[in-house]
Protein backbone atom coordinates (compact mmCIF):
# COMPACT_ATOMS: atom_id res chain seq x y z
CA UNK A 1 0.00 0.00 0.00
CA UNK A 2 1.21 3.46 -0.69
CA UNK A 3 2.43 5.69 1.87
CA UNK A 4 2.32 9.47 1.63
CA UNK A 5 2.53 12.10 3.98
CA UNK A 6 1.55 16.10 3.25
CA UNK A 7 2.82 18.60 5.58
CA UNK A 8 0.42 21.48 4.94
CA UNK A 9 -2.24 19.03 3.90
CA UNK A 10 -4.81 22.13 5.61
CA UNK A 11 -3.69 24.75 3.21
CA UNK A 12 -4.45 25.82 -0.20
CA UNK A 13 -2.27 23.78 -1.99
CA UNK A 14 -1.60 21.10 0.07
CA UNK A 15 -5.47 20.27 0.21
CA UNK A 16 -5.33 20.22 -3.71
CA UNK A 17 -2.13 18.19 -3.41
CA UNK A 18 -4.12 15.08 -0.58
CA UNK A 19 -7.35 15.72 -3.37
CA UNK A 20 -4.90 14.79 -6.23
CA UNK A 21 -3.50 12.04 -4.26
CA UNK A 22 -5.97 10.61 -3.30
CA UNK A 23 -8.05 10.77 -6.90
CA UNK A 24 -5.54 8.83 -8.00
CA UNK A 25 -6.14 6.13 -5.42
CA UNK A 26 -3.07 6.30 -2.67
CA UNK A 27 -3.20 4.44 -0.49
CA UNK A 28 -2.82 5.95 2.94
CA UNK A 29 -2.63 9.93 2.93
CA UNK A 30 -1.52 11.27 6.41
CA UNK A 31 -1.39 14.80 7.14
CA UNK A 32 0.39 17.10 9.14
CA UNK A 33 -0.93 20.63 10.13
CA UNK A 34 -0.81 23.22 12.53
CA UNK A 35 -3.70 24.86 11.60
CA UNK A 36 -1.91 28.68 11.88
CA UNK A 37 -2.94 29.33 8.37
CA UNK A 38 -4.26 26.22 7.33
CA UNK A 39 -7.60 25.04 7.95
CA UNK A 40 -9.32 21.72 8.60
CA UNK A 41 -12.33 22.81 6.39
CA UNK A 42 -10.17 22.83 3.87
CA UNK A 43 -10.20 18.36 3.71
CA UNK A 44 -13.87 18.29 4.53
CA UNK A 45 -14.70 16.34 1.21
CA UNK A 46 -11.77 13.59 1.87
CA UNK A 47 -11.96 13.81 5.75
CA UNK A 48 -13.08 10.43 6.01
CA UNK A 49 -10.15 8.87 3.73
CA UNK A 50 -7.29 10.68 5.78
CA UNK A 51 -5.61 10.96 9.10
CA UNK A 52 -4.87 13.97 10.24
CA UNK A 53 -2.82 15.28 12.57
CA UNK A 54 -3.09 18.44 14.34
CA UNK A 55 1.38 18.39 14.81
CA UNK A 56 3.76 21.52 14.11
CA UNK A 57 6.53 20.28 12.25
CA UNK A 58 8.85 22.04 14.10
CA UNK A 59 8.63 18.97 16.92
CA UNK A 60 11.22 16.53 15.34
CA UNK A 61 9.51 13.91 18.28
CA UNK A 62 6.12 14.50 17.24
CA UNK A 63 6.79 14.48 12.91
CA UNK A 64 9.02 11.36 13.26
CA UNK A 65 6.25 8.66 13.89
CA UNK A 66 4.42 9.77 11.40
CA UNK A 67 6.19 10.04 8.31
CA UNK A 68 8.55 6.33 9.70
CA UNK A 69 8.52 4.47 6.07
CA UNK A 70 6.56 6.15 4.35
CA UNK A 71 7.19 6.21 0.25
CA UNK A 72 6.74 10.04 -0.34
CA UNK A 73 6.89 13.03 2.15
CA UNK A 74 5.27 16.13 0.29
CA UNK A 75 6.85 19.03 2.62
CA UNK A 76 4.16 22.32 1.81
CA UNK A 77 4.11 23.78 5.21
CA UNK A 78 5.36 26.64 6.02
CA UNK A 79 4.51 30.49 6.21
CA UNK A 80 3.74 31.51 3.01
CA UNK A 81 4.29 35.60 2.54
CA UNK A 82 6.67 38.01 1.64
CA UNK A 83 4.96 41.13 3.86
CA UNK A 84 4.69 38.41 6.50
CA UNK A 85 8.03 37.30 7.15
CA UNK A 86 8.77 41.23 6.87
CA UNK A 87 6.74 42.15 9.93
CA UNK A 88 7.60 38.90 11.58
CA UNK A 89 11.45 37.38 10.31
CA UNK A 90 11.45 35.24 13.59
CA UNK A 91 8.45 33.45 13.35
CA UNK A 92 8.76 32.66 9.67
CA UNK A 93 12.31 31.98 9.72
CA UNK A 94 12.02 29.10 12.69
CA UNK A 95 8.63 27.72 10.90
CA UNK A 96 10.45 28.13 7.46
CA UNK A 97 14.01 27.32 8.10
CA UNK A 98 14.13 25.15 11.56
CA UNK A 99 10.43 23.72 10.74
CA UNK A 100 11.81 22.50 7.39
CA UNK A 101 15.23 21.25 8.79
CA UNK A 102 13.24 18.69 12.00
CA UNK A 103 11.05 17.60 8.60
CA UNK A 104 14.14 16.39 6.45
CA UNK A 105 15.75 14.82 9.55
CA UNK A 106 13.33 13.36 10.54
CA UNK A 107 12.67 11.80 7.18
CA UNK A 108 15.91 10.48 7.05
CA UNK A 109 15.95 8.92 10.54
CA UNK A 110 12.56 7.51 9.01
CA UNK A 111 13.70 5.50 6.54
CA UNK A 112 11.53 7.77 3.83
CA UNK A 113 12.12 6.76 0.53
CA UNK A 114 11.79 10.58 -1.25
CA UNK A 115 10.78 14.43 0.10
CA UNK A 116 9.42 16.73 -2.32
CA UNK A 117 10.14 20.29 -1.19
CA UNK A 118 7.47 23.09 -1.90
CA UNK A 119 10.26 25.98 -2.57
CA UNK A 120 9.54 29.34 -4.45
CA UNK A 121 10.15 31.23 -6.93
CA UNK A 122 11.00 34.34 -4.91
CA UNK A 123 14.20 32.69 -4.51
CA UNK A 124 15.15 34.26 -7.91
CA UNK A 125 14.91 38.40 -6.67
CA UNK A 126 14.76 40.06 -9.42
CA UNK A 127 16.88 39.04 -12.84
CA UNK A 128 18.34 40.65 -15.16
CA UNK A 129 16.05 38.27 -17.85
CA UNK A 130 12.81 36.70 -18.12
CA UNK A 131 12.19 33.76 -17.79
CA UNK A 132 14.12 32.93 -15.30
CA UNK A 133 16.08 29.48 -15.65
CA UNK A 134 16.90 26.97 -12.40
CA UNK A 135 20.39 27.89 -13.18
CA UNK A 136 20.36 31.69 -12.95
CA UNK A 137 21.96 32.91 -9.50
CA UNK A 138 19.25 33.15 -6.84
CA UNK A 139 19.11 36.58 -5.68
CA UNK A 140 16.43 36.67 -2.74
CA UNK A 141 15.05 39.84 -1.87
CA UNK A 142 13.19 39.43 1.47
CA UNK A 143 13.26 36.97 4.86
CA UNK A 144 10.77 34.72 3.08
CA UNK A 145 12.70 34.02 -0.28
CA UNK A 146 16.04 33.77 1.97
CA UNK A 147 14.04 31.19 4.30
CA UNK A 148 12.82 29.23 0.98
CA UNK A 149 15.93 29.29 -0.31
CA UNK A 150 17.65 28.09 2.79
CA UNK A 151 15.11 24.95 2.63
CA UNK A 152 15.56 24.23 -1.12
CA UNK A 153 19.95 24.54 0.11
CA UNK A 154 18.99 21.91 2.92
CA UNK A 155 17.42 19.42 0.46
CA UNK A 156 19.88 19.45 -2.27
CA UNK A 157 22.66 18.75 0.66
CA UNK A 158 20.50 16.03 2.71
CA UNK A 159 20.41 14.21 -0.78
CA UNK A 160 24.63 14.57 -1.12
CA UNK A 161 25.68 14.31 2.22
CA UNK A 162 22.88 12.68 4.27
CA UNK A 163 21.45 9.80 1.99
CA UNK A 164 17.91 11.43 1.77
CA UNK A 165 16.15 11.22 -1.87
CA UNK A 166 14.53 15.05 -2.24
CA UNK A 167 13.85 17.44 -4.87
CA UNK A 168 12.75 21.29 -4.92
CA UNK A 169 9.80 22.59 -6.95
CA UNK A 170 10.10 26.50 -7.05
CA UNK A 171 6.44 27.67 -7.08
CA UNK A 172 5.56 30.21 -8.82
CA UNK A 173 2.54 32.60 -7.86
CA UNK A 174 -0.29 29.37 -7.42
CA UNK A 175 -3.79 30.81 -7.12
CA UNK A 176 -7.13 28.49 -7.44
CA UNK A 177 -10.23 27.76 -5.21
CA UNK A 178 -9.74 27.79 -1.46
CA UNK A 179 -6.97 30.05 -0.80
CA UNK A 180 -8.14 32.28 1.68
CA UNK A 181 -8.35 36.23 0.88
CA UNK A 182 -9.43 37.25 4.45
CA UNK A 183 -5.83 37.84 5.92
CA UNK A 184 -3.49 40.96 5.03
CA UNK A 185 -1.00 38.70 3.69
CA UNK A 186 -3.47 36.83 1.37
CA UNK A 187 -2.36 36.01 -2.65
CA UNK A 188 -3.59 38.76 -4.76
CA UNK A 189 -5.93 36.51 -6.52
CA UNK A 190 -7.39 35.49 -4.10
CA UNK A 191 -7.87 39.39 -2.66
CA UNK A 192 -8.72 40.43 -6.11
CA UNK A 193 -11.41 37.62 -6.01
CA UNK A 194 -13.12 38.84 -2.82
CA UNK A 195 -12.98 42.23 -4.22
CA UNK A 196 -14.85 41.74 -7.19
CA UNK A 197 -17.79 39.73 -5.25
CA UNK A 198 -18.13 42.28 -3.33
CA UNK A 199 -18.20 44.76 -5.85
CA UNK A 200 -15.14 46.58 -4.03
CA UNK A 201 -11.59 48.05 -5.76
CA UNK A 202 -8.73 46.28 -5.11
CA UNK A 203 -5.85 47.84 -3.87
CA UNK A 204 -2.92 47.65 -6.07
CA UNK A 205 0.51 48.04 -4.62
CA UNK A 206 2.52 49.90 -6.46
CA UNK A 207 2.02 50.92 -10.12
CA UNK A 208 0.43 47.24 -11.17
CA UNK A 209 3.06 46.67 -13.90
CA UNK A 210 4.87 44.30 -11.77
CA UNK A 211 4.11 40.47 -13.53
CA UNK A 212 3.44 37.17 -12.29
CA UNK A 213 3.72 33.96 -13.64
CA UNK A 214 -0.05 32.95 -12.14
CA UNK A 215 -0.33 28.98 -12.28
CA UNK A 216 -3.75 27.27 -11.18
CA UNK A 217 -3.07 24.89 -8.04
CA UNK A 218 -4.62 21.86 -9.85
CA UNK A 219 -1.30 22.13 -11.99
CA UNK A 220 0.86 22.84 -9.00
CA UNK A 221 -0.84 19.52 -7.50
CA UNK A 222 0.25 17.58 -10.88
CA UNK A 223 3.89 18.31 -10.88
CA UNK A 224 4.00 18.00 -7.54
CA UNK A 225 3.03 14.49 -8.01
CA UNK A 226 5.28 13.91 -10.65
CA UNK A 227 8.15 14.86 -9.03
CA UNK A 228 7.60 12.28 -6.44
CA UNK A 229 8.01 9.93 -9.39
CA UNK A 230 10.69 11.40 -11.92
CA UNK A 231 13.93 8.95 -11.86
CA UNK A 232 17.68 10.92 -11.73
CA UNK A 233 16.50 14.04 -10.22
CA UNK A 234 17.90 13.65 -6.28
CA UNK A 235 19.08 17.34 -4.78
CA UNK A 236 17.73 19.15 -8.32
CA UNK A 237 15.34 22.11 -7.99
CA UNK A 238 12.32 22.83 -11.01
CA UNK A 239 10.39 25.70 -11.94
CA UNK A 240 6.63 24.77 -10.85
CA UNK A 241 5.16 27.69 -12.97
CA UNK A 242 2.96 27.95 -16.12
CA UNK A 243 5.29 29.95 -18.16
CA UNK A 244 3.04 32.92 -19.29
CA UNK A 245 3.28 36.63 -17.50
CA UNK A 246 0.59 38.65 -16.69
CA UNK A 247 0.89 41.98 -14.73
CA UNK A 248 -1.94 42.93 -12.09
CA UNK A 249 -3.58 45.58 -14.19
CA UNK A 250 -3.87 43.21 -16.69
CA UNK A 251 -5.21 40.83 -14.51
CA UNK A 252 -7.61 43.23 -12.97
CA UNK A 253 -8.90 44.25 -16.18
CA UNK A 254 -9.67 40.09 -17.25
CA UNK A 255 -11.87 39.61 -14.05
CA UNK A 256 -13.60 43.00 -14.72
CA UNK A 257 -14.19 41.67 -18.24
CA UNK A 258 -15.17 38.26 -17.47
CA UNK A 259 -17.76 39.55 -14.58
CA UNK A 260 -19.00 41.77 -17.07
CA UNK A 261 -18.14 45.50 -14.76
CA UNK A 262 -16.39 47.90 -14.63
CA UNK A 263 -14.53 49.10 -10.96
CA UNK A 264 -10.92 50.58 -11.24
CA UNK A 265 -8.81 49.64 -8.92
CA UNK A 266 -7.04 51.47 -6.06
CA UNK A 267 -3.46 51.88 -6.24
CA UNK A 268 -1.09 52.12 -2.83
CA UNK A 269 2.91 52.60 -2.54
CA UNK A 270 4.96 49.67 -3.53
CA UNK A 271 5.37 46.58 -1.43
CA UNK A 272 9.26 46.54 0.30
CA UNK A 273 10.52 42.91 -0.97
CA UNK A 274 8.44 42.50 -4.04
CA UNK A 275 9.68 41.27 -7.18
CA UNK A 276 9.24 43.10 -10.25
CA UNK A 277 8.74 40.22 -12.54
CA UNK A 278 8.56 36.86 -12.54
CA UNK A 279 7.83 34.16 -15.32
CA UNK A 280 9.38 30.61 -15.29
CA UNK A 281 11.06 28.95 -17.92
CA UNK A 282 9.68 25.49 -17.34
CA UNK A 283 12.18 23.39 -20.46
CA UNK A 284 13.56 21.62 -17.04
CA UNK A 285 10.16 20.52 -15.70
CA UNK A 286 8.85 19.72 -18.61
CA UNK A 287 11.94 17.63 -19.96
CA UNK A 288 12.59 16.00 -16.84
CA UNK A 289 9.20 15.30 -14.53
CA UNK A 290 6.57 15.35 -17.81
CA UNK A 291 5.13 18.72 -15.96
CA UNK A 292 2.82 19.91 -18.55
CA UNK A 293 0.40 22.59 -17.06
CA UNK A 294 -3.45 22.54 -18.78
CA UNK A 295 -4.95 25.94 -17.69
CA UNK A 296 -4.60 28.80 -19.95
CA UNK A 297 -5.42 31.87 -17.06
CA UNK A 298 -8.51 32.97 -18.13
CA UNK A 299 -9.71 29.49 -17.59
CA UNK A 300 -8.15 29.29 -14.49
CA UNK A 301 -9.54 32.22 -13.37
CA UNK A 302 -12.96 31.39 -14.68
CA UNK A 303 -12.53 28.46 -12.77
CA UNK A 304 -11.61 30.22 -9.21
CA UNK A 305 -14.15 32.97 -9.63
CA UNK A 306 -17.25 30.16 -9.55
CA UNK A 307 -15.59 28.55 -6.80
CA UNK A 308 -15.42 31.83 -4.56
CA UNK A 309 -19.13 32.85 -5.96
CA UNK A 310 -20.51 29.38 -4.35
CA UNK A 311 -18.52 29.21 -1.13
CA UNK A 312 -20.10 32.75 -0.82
CA UNK A 313 -23.59 31.39 -0.94
CA UNK A 314 -22.38 28.35 1.34
CA UNK A 315 -20.81 31.08 4.20
CA UNK A 316 -24.50 32.92 3.95
CA UNK A 317 -26.71 29.53 4.57
C1 LIG B 1 5.70 35.14 -3.66
C2 LIG B 1 6.38 34.22 -4.69
C3 LIG B 1 5.52 33.00 -4.97
C4 LIG B 1 5.09 32.29 -3.69
C5 LIG B 1 4.41 33.32 -2.80
C6 LIG B 1 3.93 32.76 -1.48
C7 LIG B 1 7.55 35.84 -6.15
C8 LIG B 1 7.66 36.43 -7.49
N1 LIG B 1 6.54 34.95 -5.96
O1 LIG B 1 4.54 35.65 -4.23
O2 LIG B 1 6.26 32.10 -5.79
O3 LIG B 1 6.19 31.71 -3.04
O4 LIG B 1 5.31 34.40 -2.51
O5 LIG B 1 3.24 33.78 -0.81
O6 LIG B 1 8.34 36.13 -5.27
N2 LIG B 1 -0.46 42.72 -4.30
C9 LIG B 1 -1.32 43.79 -4.51
N3 LIG B 1 -2.44 43.90 -3.75
C10 LIG B 1 -2.76 42.98 -2.78
C11 LIG B 1 -1.88 41.88 -2.57
C12 LIG B 1 -0.75 41.77 -3.35
O7 LIG B 1 -1.05 44.65 -5.37
O8 LIG B 1 -3.79 43.14 -2.11
C13 LIG B 1 0.71 42.59 -5.16
C14 LIG B 1 2.04 42.37 -4.42
O9 LIG B 1 2.62 43.59 -4.03
C15 LIG B 1 2.82 41.64 -5.50
C16 LIG B 1 1.77 40.83 -6.27
O10 LIG B 1 0.52 41.42 -5.95
O11 LIG B 1 3.42 42.55 -6.40
C17 LIG B 1 1.71 39.37 -5.85
O12 LIG B 1 1.68 39.31 -4.43
P1 LIG B 1 1.35 37.95 -3.67
O13 LIG B 1 1.40 38.22 -2.21
O14 LIG B 1 0.14 37.32 -4.22
O15 LIG B 1 2.55 36.99 -4.09
P2 LIG B 1 4.15 37.23 -4.24
O16 LIG B 1 4.44 37.71 -5.60
O17 LIG B 1 4.69 37.93 -3.06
Amino acid sequence: MSHYVVTGGAGFIGSALVGALLAEGAGRVVVIDNLLTGKEENLEEVRKRIEFHRTDIRCYDEVLPLVRGADVVFHLAAIPSVPRSIAEPELTHDVNVNGTFQVFRACRDGGVRRVVYAASSSAYGDTDTLPKTETMPPRPLSPYAVQKLVGEYYASVFCTCLGLETVSIRYFNVYGPRQDPSSPYSGVISVFMKALIERRPPTIFGDGEQSRDFTYVEDVAALTLKAARASGVCGKVYNGGNGGRYSLNQVWALLQRLEGIELPARYGPPRPGDVRHSQADTTAAVRDLGHAPRFTLEEGLRRTLEWYKRSLVRNRA
